[in-house]
């Protein structure tokens, strides 16, 4: 879509939004925001832009809760301020840095609004944010709903409407991301772009829930430290719990995206967040959980306790060259560049491709493209429409074909070592291919 006509219809929506009318009786919230040395101007943009849109009748109270922070604006000046503003606004501090898990956790515990919303410490509420999140709740407490998250630029802070055509997914290495809405879920709204987004997952800072609720699916995990992780645990564990996770599309919040963070974890960032990511697929994915350990760095000690087991006809795979005996391998490369190739390590990683039912060779959202005649394999964003990412696996004669192309997967060619390409099919070995499964053990 071009983006005028995006704005068309966006601001159509806003139009649609605005003639909406809510009951009289909604639940209060609280809203309980968490932060760990956070700037004074973004804390109080989020506290102000609370206070001056949302009805008054609506809001219990807000709840900041300070996780050690150790900035000394944020101490004693932080309470007098707050003392003046015409909502209680209560600070929480936490006795030593926790992370923003068991913080929230905290402020849960002191809240007392028949619903909970959360905030990050950086956002922007805006006008009418507040009624259509807990109308939905009011119509049925087991739903929990998110914003539209708008974006603050860290850099300029201007205001960038986001989209209602993004949802949240995730990827094998468990990190949060948008995927388009798919046409089921257009189709099951009947094209009102109204109605609130059924999403897999979501981002994680910004949302409602009813009090009960949320200790009837046992809150969050307080074993998860300082951030990450989080944010799926929360959505599995709704989905799985009888709750349905929503972006209400009437709603729109501003977060500001930085890029990078101002705190620092404790033990390691990889460390924290795999921990967490452990606890999240341990509880709550089954044998799914397979794929994040064979994904993510270090999962292949764990191969030996993996289960046989193919899920929806997806295979996970090593891809080695028999004249090379090397495997193809992302090189940590990003979307639009080549594929590369290199030793095999089997400790999966960026070594680890899924086969896709429909035959397209993955790493994670990004799929194997080839676009012209003994042209290099570049990663593009995955289409579903087969065309220049279909691959066909001949098991006998070992090959890849291009199907769109006719030729067949080679090893690099000499003077771009590490660039694998298509070729006429010759028949050679370095045109052929040994998948190796790994989902399945095995002493290869
Ligand atoms: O140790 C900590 N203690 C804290 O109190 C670390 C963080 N925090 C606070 C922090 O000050 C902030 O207010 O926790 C809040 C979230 O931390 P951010 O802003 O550094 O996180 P983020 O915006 O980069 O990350 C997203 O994913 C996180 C996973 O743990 C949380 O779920 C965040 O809430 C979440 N943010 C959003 O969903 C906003 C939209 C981002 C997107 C996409
Ligand atoms: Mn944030």
């Amino acid at each position: 879509m071009i983006l005028k006509d995006l704005q068309g219809s966006m601001s159509e929506m806003g139009g649609q939004c605005k003639t909406k009318l809510y009951p009289d009786n909604l639940p209060k919230t609280s809203v309980v925001i968490v932060f760990h040395n956070e700037a004074w101007s973004t804390l109080l943009r989020t506290v102000h832009s609370i206070i001056s849109r949302s009805p008054r009748h609506l809001l219990e109270e807000i709840l900041l809760v300070d996780d050690a922070s150790e900035r000394d604006f944020l101490k004693q000046p932080l309470e007098l301020y707050v003392q003046k503003l015409p909502v209680p606004v209560l600070v929480v501090r936490m006795e030593e840095r926790s992370g923003l898990i068991r913080a929230r956790l905290r402020g849960a515990a002191v809240s007392r609004g028949q619903v909970i919303t959360f905030l990050d410490a950086h956002c922007e509420c805006t006008t009418g944010w507040l009624e259509p999140l807990l109308a939905r709740i009011h119509q049925d407490r087991n739903n929990v709903v998110c914003p539209i998250i708008d974006v603050i630029s860290d850099e300029t802070f201007e205001y960038l409407a986001g989209s209602d055509m993004t949802y949240g997914g995730f990827n094998w290495k468990l990190n949060f991301r948008w995927y388009p809405v798919p046409q089921r879920e257009m189709d099951r709204r009947k094209g009102d772009r109204t109605l609130p987004v059924r999403t897999p997952t979501m981002a994680g800072g910004l949302f409602s829930i009813d009090r009960v609720y949320f200790q009837e699916i046992g809150t969050y995990d307080a074993g998860m430290d300082i951030w990450g992780g989080e944010n799926l645990e929360m959505s599995f564990r709704i989905w799985q719990c009888g709750g349905k996770l929503e972006i209400v599309t009437c709603s729109h919040v501003g977060h500001v995206f930085r890029k990078a963070t101002p705190y620092t974890f404790p033990g390691g960032t990889g460390q924290v967040i795999n921990k967490n990511n452990r606890r999240l697929a341990e509880v709550w994915m089954d044998e799914f959980k397979n794929f994040f350990y064979i994904i993510s760095p270090g999962g292949s000690m764990l191969f030996s306790s993996l289960r046989p087991k193919v899920v929806d006809g997806m295979s996970i795979e090593t891809i080695r060259n028999e004249e090379t005996n090397q495997c193809l391998d992302n090189m940590g490369r990003k979307e639009n560049e080549k594929i590369g190739i290199f030793n095999c390590h089997s400790m999966g990683g960026n070594q680890v491709f899924s086969y896709t039912a429909e035959k397209e060779i993955r790493t994670d959202d990004l799929c194997l493209d080839v676009s012209r005649l003994s042209g290099p394999v570049l990663m593009l964003k995955c289409h579903h429409m087969k065309g220049n990412q279909l691959w066909e696996y001949d098991r006998q004669r070992l090959t890849l074909r291009h199907v769109n192309s006719n030729q067949c997967l080679d090893k690099a060619v000499e003077q771009d070592r590490q660039v694998p390409t298509v070729q006429e099919c010759n028949g050679s070995r370095s045109q052929q291919w040994i998948l190796r499964n790994m989902t399945v053990p095995s002493s290869f």
